[in-house]
């Protein structure tokens, strides 16, 4: 079993409920367990200023799937949100499912970058994967916590628990 820390981002489409429903299509993927979902964030657009503010949370998973069979799952539950895959890189978007870590592994191919590249420099990344797991360091040795510590927080701010 691998210990998995997935990135949720929403900013159309009434985020909230978007959130909602990945968390509950996480809970549906096969070999796979939904450990702990961090609250529920309110950020301020990384990129381009001229798109909607985003909702933003961090699930652990622990799954026998390979990461890419793993990301194919995702994926799927971006596209039946409505997700378009052709959406431009920093755009608006219904929903982001991102692989943030996956055990220590590291992986480098074209479908897939793990740790995420914009972990240690996302403070909404950061906060919600330090509140639901204090203790972890990245493959790198950083820890989470004071990385979550020392980043600028850019307005985030907690909107409700998710369960
Ligand atoms: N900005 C915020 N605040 N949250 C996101 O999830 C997010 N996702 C993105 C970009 C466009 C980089 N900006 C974001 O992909």
């Amino acid at each position: 079993m691998a210990l998995v820390y997935i990135g949720l981002g929403s900013n159309l489409s009434n985020p909230l409920q978007q959130i909602h429903l990945a968390v509950a299509a996480l809970t549906q993927i096969q070999s796979s367990k939904l450990n702990q979902v961090s609250s529920l964030y309110f950020s301020r657009p990384m990129g381009p200023q001229d798109q909607p503010d985003y909702m933003n949370a961090v699930a652990s998973l622990t799954t026998n799937l390979s990461p890419l069979t793993l990301l194919d799952e995702l994926q799927t539950i971006e596209n039946k949100a409505g997700r378009l895959r052709k959406d431009n890189r920093w755009g608006a978007r219904i929903l982001d499912l991102d692989i943030l870590l996956f055990d220590n592994d590291i992986i480098d191919n074209e479908r897939l970058t793990v740790p995420h590249y914009g972990l240690e420099l996302r403070e909404f990344v950061l906060l919600p994967l330090a509140e639901i797991s204090p203790t972890l360091s990245l493959p790198n040795g950083k820890s989470v916590l004071s990385l979550s510590q020392n980043i600028e927080t850019n307005g985030l701010k907690i909107h409700s628990k998710l369960r």
